[in-house]
């Protein structure tokens, strides 16, 4: 008899800056393994490849001038440059994590302003949708808490109110995002994050990944 091929879950996690989301996909990732379900991170930008090093060089340096809509679709050529890996690991079963997606590519483009929604979401079209996307929201008065913030391009408060109201409306145009308030401590966020996703997992296993489609 033949083996049914069972493919992994694509989880993403979005929200503001600070609010957790890096934590949490590690802590995802390990929790499955120790459940002995295959499971790989994954993070956008991903600094690491060609459009990647580009991506890097405009968030940290200030004075890196470029037009705002190639900045934002070479956020989302670094997502393309992806494709293939994703659909490899996910059709070999292994379920992927993966901290910030195309909404980041949507809400920081269109927190800047003089761009049109649809032209943003264009460039998206296409990629793997994910199964369940996980918002985390923090106010900005607890995000400025936390360690790091406020190094790079972005991080600061007007920018991350506008992203923060975006990434709400995004939310509300699908059935697979889950919002939670990411105030609680690392452990409870978790457990609630690891609840949700073994559902999926067990949902999705034998049906076939979606595109983007906006
Ligand atoms: N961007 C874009 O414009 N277009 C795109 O298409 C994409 C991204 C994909 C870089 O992203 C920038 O790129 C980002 C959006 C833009 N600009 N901004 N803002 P990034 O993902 O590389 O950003 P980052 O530097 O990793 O920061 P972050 O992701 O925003 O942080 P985080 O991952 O949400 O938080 P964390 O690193 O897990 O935690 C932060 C600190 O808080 C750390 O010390 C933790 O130990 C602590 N922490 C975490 N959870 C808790 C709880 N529950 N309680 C207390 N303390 C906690
Ligand atoms: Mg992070």
């Amino acid at each position: 008899m033949m083996k049914t091929v069972q493919r992994g879950a694509l989880i993403v996690i979005e929200g503001v800056d600070r609010s957790g989301k890096s934590t949490q996909c590690k802590k995802l990732v390990e929790s499955l393994i120790s459940q002995n379900i295959k499971a790989q991170l994954m993070n956008f930008p991903d600094r690491s490849n060609l459009t990647g090093k580009l991506i890097n060089e405009y968030l940290i340096n200030s004075d890196c001038k470029l037009n705002d809509r190639a900045i934002h679709l070479l956020f989302s050529a670094n997502r393309w440059e992806n494709v293939e890996k994703m659909n490899t690991l996910l059709y070999g079963g292994t379920t992927l994590v993966v901290d910030r997606y195309s909404y980041s590519g949507i809400a920081f483009s269109a927190a800047k302003g003089g761009m049109d929604m649809n032209w943003l979401k264009q460039a998206e079209n296409g990629l793997p949708k994910p199964d369940l996307v996980f918002l985390l929201t923090l106010n900005h008065e607890e995000a400025a808490k936390r360690v790091g913030f406020g190094e790079e391009r972005y991080e600061n408060e007007a920018m991350q109110k506008k992203v923060s109201n975006i990434f709400s409306q995004l939310a509300k145009e699908e059935d697979n995002w889950r919002v939670i308030e990411a105030s609680d401590s690392i452990e409870s966020l978790q457990a609630i994050l690891l609840g949700h996703t073994l559902d999926v997992i067990a949902r999705v296993a034998k049906q076939e990944l979606k595109s983007l489609h906006f």
